[in-house]
Parts: structure tokens; C-alpha cells; sequence
């Protein structure tokens, strides 16, 4: 059943104010990655708030879904969504980075909720398809999503795992691709350019979506489909914008890894309807 209009507007404010929380806790530590939080808000957001069946009264239910955050530094948005589902408490968000907190730099498997540590690009992959591989030789209707960056496809090991899960046709794993074009500093057309990004990972055999990453009811229908697809690993190459929600930050990679000023933030949580 496709979410609600209701729910997906829900779902939409839900994404507004992690944004801001987000951009509030970079702020806070004067350090992380806003770009790659933003860009990716949509997808997370509705995986772990709307699709994902994980009970954080059942943290080790072995019929769990599972996600890698295998573009760890957007962690700040997942650590969001993990405090909506109980993993984390409450008022963490001012504790990202801190030495000590749950709420690391990158995720890492200390953190209750996290599945996978992350943050050298290129492992997560192989991690998700060792996972639904696993699942599926117990039995389990679980399944593995893993978030990818389009610059972290410059790393060769995310083909390795490509073959790999198309060997096995995984189809209770679904790979999405926050394509939002930008890495670290540059785009990717100019660092390593991935061409015809459907065309290599249908080349490896995977079932290939393509979606607006940012249209809650697109990806909602997206992940459908993926789960519909009985005979191998889904992807979806979701067209994202890095920093999307800020305008003046949106598409530049100067925003990648750079804190926001006292002004910036202003700014930024103006033009997101919060208050400051
Ligand atoms: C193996 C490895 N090399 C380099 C880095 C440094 N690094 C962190 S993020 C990043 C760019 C990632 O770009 P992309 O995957 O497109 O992420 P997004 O734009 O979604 O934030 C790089 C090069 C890293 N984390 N791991």
C-alpha cells in the first residue's frame, strides 16, 4: 500500500525540521558534513520513519530490516532518525562529535541502531549484500538497504559487491544512490565522471529505478517496486541536490565538509521556516 497523501505531508515537515536540527548540531561542533546530510534527508527519512521494520524494543530481532549508511559522513541525518525511533536519546544532537558521544563523526556499531560502522567509502556494499545473503540463508523476510554517494562509486570495491549481489541475486537487497552529483571538491563529471550511471549497474544485472530523491511519494512508489522485483538486487539512482533545503548552499561542494557561521545558520533555518 503506497503512504498516505496525509502521511507523506507528515513526513515532509518531519524532513524540514531534521534538516534544521541538523544544520543546528554542525553549528553546535563547528564540524561535519551538511551537504551530504541534506541531499540524502528524504531517503533516510522515509526508510526509517515509514518503510523499515525495526523496533527499538526489539533492537536484535534477527527479522530486523537493515540499513549501511555507506556515505557515512551524512551521519548527522541518520543519527536524526535514530533519535525519532528511541535508539538515541532525546537532546543528543548537541552531543555530535563529542569525544565520548554515541553520536560520532561517522557512524560507528557502539551506537545503538547503527548496523554498520562506515566512513572509508566503497565498504558498505559489501557489507549490505553479506547481510541479505546471510538473511536469506536463515529464512528471514528482512531486508538490507545501502545508501550510497555518487562520489563514493569512484571506489572499484562498490563493483566488486555489484557482481557479487548479482551473483547471488539478492532481491531482498536495495542499493540507492544519492546522486546529487557533487562530491568532496568538485563535481563528479569533473573528478571521475560515472557516465551513464543506469547503464553500469544495469551492466552488472541489478534492476535499475530511477527517482526524484527529494519527492517522498516517488521514493515511497521506488521502493515498492524495488521490493516487487523478485529476481536480483534493486537500485535506485535517486537525483538528489547536495545541501538541498538552503539555497545558498545548494550544489556547491564548498559545502561538503564546512560548518556553518553563526550568519549562515540564520540564514539557513530562515529560509527553512524554523526559528532561530
Ligand atoms: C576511501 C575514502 N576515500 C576518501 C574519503 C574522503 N571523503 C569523504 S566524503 C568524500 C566525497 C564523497 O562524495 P559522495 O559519495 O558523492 O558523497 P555526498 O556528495 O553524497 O556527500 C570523500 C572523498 C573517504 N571517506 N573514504
Amino acid at each position: 500500500m503506497p503512504l498516505t497523501e496525509r502521511r507523506i505531508g507528515a513526513l515532509r515537515e518531519t524532513c524540514r525540521s531534521f534538516r534544521i536540527d541538523v544544520l543546528k548540531a554542525i553549528y553546535g561542533v563547528q564540524s561535519g558534513h551538511p551537504g551530504g546530510s541534506l541531499s540524502v534527508c528524504e531517503i533516510l527519512t522515509l526508510l526509517y520513519q515509514a518503510l523499515m521494520n525495526i523496533d527499538v524494543a526489539k533492537p536484535d530481532d534477527p527479522d530486523r530490516d537493515r540499513l549501511v549508511l555507506c556515505k557515512g559522513h551524512a551521519a548527522p541525518m541518520l543519527y536524526r532518525n535514530l533519535i525519532e525511533k528511541g535508539f538515541l536519546p532525546k537532546d543528543s544532537m548537541s552531543t555530535l562529535r563529542h569525544i565520548d558521544s554515541q553520536l560520532q563523526g561517522h557512524p560507528s556499531n557502539h551506537t545503538p541502531g547503527v548496523e554498520m560502522p562506515s566512513g572509508p567509502l566503497g565498504i558498505g556494499l559489501s557489507a549490505a549484500q553479506g547481510m541479505a545473503l546471510g538473511l536469506r540463508l536463515n529464512g528471514s523476510p528482512a531486508r538490507v538497504y545501502a545508501v550510497l554517494g555518487d562520489g563514493e562509486l569512484n571506489e572499484g570495491a562498490v563493483w566488486e559487491a555489484a557482481m557479487s549481489a548479482q551473483k547471488y541475486r539478492l532481491a531482498n537487497l536495495t542499493a540507492v544512490v544519492d546522486y546529487n552529483r557533487v562530491q568532496l571538491d568538485g563535481t563528479t563529471d569533473e573528478i571521475m565522471p560515472i557516465g551513464d550511471i543506469e547503464g553500469k549497474w544495469r551492466a552488472f544485472g541489478w534492476n535499475v529505478i530511477r527517482v526524484d530523491g527529494h519527492d517522498l511519494a516517488a521514493l515511497d512508489a521506488a521502493f515498492a517496486t524495488a521490493k516487487d522485483c523478485t529476481e536480483g538486487p534493486s537500485v535506485l539512482i535517486a537525483d538528489t541536490v547536495k545541501s538541498k533545503g538552503v539555497s545558498f548552499m545548494e550544489g556547491k561542494a564548498a559545502w561538503h565538509g564546512k560548518p556553518l557561521s553563526a550568519d549562515d545558520l540564520a540564514k539557513a533555518i530562515a529560509e527553512l521556516g524554523g526559528e532561530n
